[in-house]
Order: C-alpha cells, then sequence, then structure tokens
C-alpha cells in the first residue's frame, strides 16, 4: 500500500480506494489582471501551485487513477448563489459583474472555467459548486460513491477557503484527506501556513499534510 511521509504521521492509501480532488483552479482565481487580482490579492501565492500539480496529474493520470475537479460559479442567472454571497465585495466586482475574462464565477464564461495548464482530460470528472464546499449543492458524494472511494488526495485554491471547507465536509463524511501543501495556494502566505498547521494539529484533526514529489513516486511503486 503507498505510503507517504505526511504530518502528523504517515498516510498509507489504497490506490483502488483513492481520488485525487483539483479544487477551483479557475482563471477568475488565478490569472493575472482577473478576478483574485482585482480584488488586490498577490494571484503568485496561487500560480506556484500550477507547475507542481501538472506534475502529479502526469503521474496520477499515468497510475490511471481516477481525478476530480471543481469549479465554484452560478448559474447566468445567480438564482444558485444566495444574495448574502452576492452582495459581498465591492460594488464592481460582484459576483456576475463582467470582469477581463467574462461575468466573474458565470458557468461557461472564460474566467470560470480551469487554467489551460491544468484542463481535464476525457472522463475526469468536474463538479459545479455554488458554495466553497465541494460536497455541498453538488454530485460530489454519489461520484465517490460510485468509484468507492475512502481517500482524497486534495490540491487547488485556496487553502483556507475551498480547501479548508471542503476538506472538513469530507472529514465528516468519513474521508480520509491527504492535503498537498506544495499543490494548494493561499492569496495570504500566513493563512497558507496557518491553514495547514490547523488541519495536521492535535494528531491530525481533519486530515494529513504532505507534498506532492512524494505522492508521485510512491504511486509509482
Ligand atoms: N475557491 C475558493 O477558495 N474561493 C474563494 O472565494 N477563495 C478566496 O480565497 N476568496
Amino acid at each position: 500500500m503507498p505510503t507517504v511521509d505526511a504530518q502528523p504521521g504517515p498516510f498509507s492509501f489504497d490506490k483502488d480506494s483513492t481520488a485525487l480532488v483539483v479544487i477551483d483552479m479557475q482563471r477568475d482565481f488565478l490569472l493575472p489582471g482577473g478576478f483574485g487580482e482585482s480584488l488586490g490579492n498577490d494571484v503568485s501565492q496561487l500560480r506556484r501551485t500550477i507547475e507542481p500539480l501538472a506534475a502529479l496529474l502526469k503521474g496520477w493520470r499515468e497510475a490511471g487513477l481516477p481525478v476530480i475537479h471543481t469549479r465554484e460559479g452560478h448559474k447566468p442567472d445567480l438564482s444558485d448563489c444566495p444574495p448574502a454571497k452576492l452582495s459581498r465585495g465591492a460594488p464592481s466586482m460582484r459576483i456576475g459583474d463582467p470582469g477581463a475574462f467574462g461575468r466573474i464565477l458565470i458557468q461557461g464564461e472564460y474566467g470560470h472555467d480551469i487554467v489551460d495548464e491544468l484542463q481535464p482530460v476525457d472522463g475526469e470528472v468536474v463538479i459545479d459548486k455554488p458554495g466553497k464546499g465541494a460536497f455541498y449543492a453538488t454530485e460530489l458524494s454519489d461520484v465517490l460513491d460510485k468509484l468507492g472511494t475512502k481517500s482524497l488526495i486534495v490540491t487547488g485554491v485556496t487553502t483556507e477557503v475551498c480547501v479548508h471547507t471542503t476538506v472538513r465536509e469530507a472529514n465528516d463524511r468519513g474521508y480520509e484527506c491527504l492535503v498537498l501543501a506544495d499543490c494548494v495556494g493561499s492569496y495570504f502566505p500566513e493563512f497558507q501556513q496557518v491553514g495547514l498547521k490547523m488541519i495536521a494539529a492535535q494528531g491530525g484533526i481533519f486530515g494529513w499534510v504532505a507534498e506532492s514529489p512524494s505522492v508521485i513516486a510512491a504511486i509509482q511503486e
């Protein structure tokens, strides 16, 4: 069984029951000039995840293991966006407003889709989610049940928002989650650091934390 060095201790997983989850690697969050940057955020803190994630995806796909991508966003009529979410942020930059890459976080727009480097390939599941967590109001539980998944390797952005929410949801549903530090990113370095610590603290209260090269090596064995 593949085992990787992790915090708070070694993480073992069965390849037949493990899925790689890639959370919200969308242009709106990652591209210079996009929504994320327009809010004053430093997108380089997120963009450093692209290269290690591309390498992990390559190894994971070569091993024939399942990949699940998620995208945060809403229907064009915003009927799935709670008013409390919509009303947040500077008035000129709300969800659904025109941005540099189309209407912000709206399904079908260029900015809503995944960055070129990490585009899904045929057969990979893409979950469109209206919330921060990937389980809320989505088909993710059904997809994982059908795959027979017990463990999740979790990557994507942002560490303290959609990654954390998803890991907490997954942990409550009984999944063992390994979060990869080099493949998750926050706009805020201190949130990255403390966000990862929070997952592995107290003996792994929500999950485990490791680096992607150790997972790539483990699945090749
Ligand atoms: N995907 C995700 O984390 N959505 C966010 O809105 N994150 C922020 O950090 N804003």
